[in-house]
């Protein structure tokens, strides 16, 4: 399969071939030391420095398992993983509930490391693994008239202790436009680090849009859907004002409560200087003719 991009790495640094991952390898659990390709990939990768398995999987958002940083490693532990499937419906060619494995088997997984950055000022880097989101689309046949894609999390009380409570109405919903869906960035994750998506981080497949906010990145997603109207979204639903559709990493907009030019970076410390947050979250060479002509005060 053709490899299409890298994140920040030269020419020089990029690998020949390109840096899939086996599939089943993933899938039996089988970690990346075990695949020699990926730990040379790494190495290669190593500018952007990654953060740790430790911290990428203790410092997390997902209100489902509860509302602090520590809750989704403590409670994520008895989400029934397998068998999973995904609901493809709307303007689509081939609706239908698809088997992960199934999708999977279509799909070329590659590792990507890409910054991740959360509304409330911090960022990682992580190193995913995942296809593209496009690839994902082309397999249901987007039909004409579609303009955004919308994405639901799985809503099972019984296992999602968070759900219980207010709060969100749940499902968790997220959605982009048809053209921020397409974008070779927009990666559907199913591992990082060379193993399967731990619970916690949205196993088993979530979605990464690197240059927006972490809370588009929708967790352990059930159901997508293409439509010709702007889907509702969670965050957008509970404070309008405060989180709108887009949410592209924008460090001259701030949010009302907080400034968002400058970043913690996790694992650097608490004394650790911050960061200043770039455009786009540092992926403005690539998406940012996605916004030509939108004012990213209105549209934020
Ligand atoms: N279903 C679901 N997806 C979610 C969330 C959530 O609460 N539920 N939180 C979001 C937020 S606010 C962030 S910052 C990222 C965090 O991803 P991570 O835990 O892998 O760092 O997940 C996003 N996806
Ligand atoms: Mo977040």
């Amino acid at each position: 399969m053709a490899y299409r991009w890298t994140p920040d790495l030269t020419r020089d640094d990029i690998t020949p071939e390109p840096l899939w991952l086996n599939r089943r390898a993933v899938m039996m659990g089988a970690g990346a030391a075990g695949l020699g390709l990926i730990g040379a990939g790494r190495a290669r990768a190593e500018a952007l420095e990654p953060n740790s398995y430790e911290d990428i999987t203790s410092y997390n958002n997902f209100y489902e398992f509860g509302w602090n940083k520590d809750d989704p490693a403590k409670h994520a532990g008895g989400l029934t993983i397998e068998p999973w499937s995904i609901e493809i419906d709307g303007l689509v060619e081939r609706p239908g509930t698809y088997d992960l494995n199934e999708i999977l088997a279509e799909m070329t997984i590659e590792e990507r490391i890409y910054r991740f950055r959360c509304v409330e000022a911090w960022s990682m880097v992580v190193p995913w693994n995942g296809f593209e989101l496009a690839d994902l689309l082309n397999f249901a046949g987007v039909r004409e008239g579609a303009k955004y894609v919308a994405f639901e999390t799985l809503h099972r009380p019984a296992e999602m202790p968070g759900q219980k409570g207010g709060g969100i109405e749940w499902p968790y919903r997220e959605g982009l436009r048809l053209d921020e869906a397409m974008h070779p960035l927009a990666l559907m994750a199913t591992g990082l680090y060379g193993k399967p998506m731990p619970r916690q981080n949205g196993a088993p497949i979530r979605l990464v849009v690197p240059w927006k906010y972490g809370f588009k990145s929708i967790k352990s997603i059930v159901k997508i859907t293409l439509t010709d109207t702007q889907p509702q979204t969670t965050w957008n639903m509970l404070q309008p004002g405060e989180y709108g559709f887009y949410a592209n990493v924008n460090p001259e907009v701030d949010h009302p409560r907080w400034s968002q030019a400058r970043e913690r970076v996790i694992g650097g410390g608490l004394f650790a200087a911050k960061k200043r947050t770039l455009m786009f979250n540092g992926y403005e060479k690539e998406v940012a003719s996605l916004y030509d002509g939108m004012d990213l005060e209105t549209f934020y």
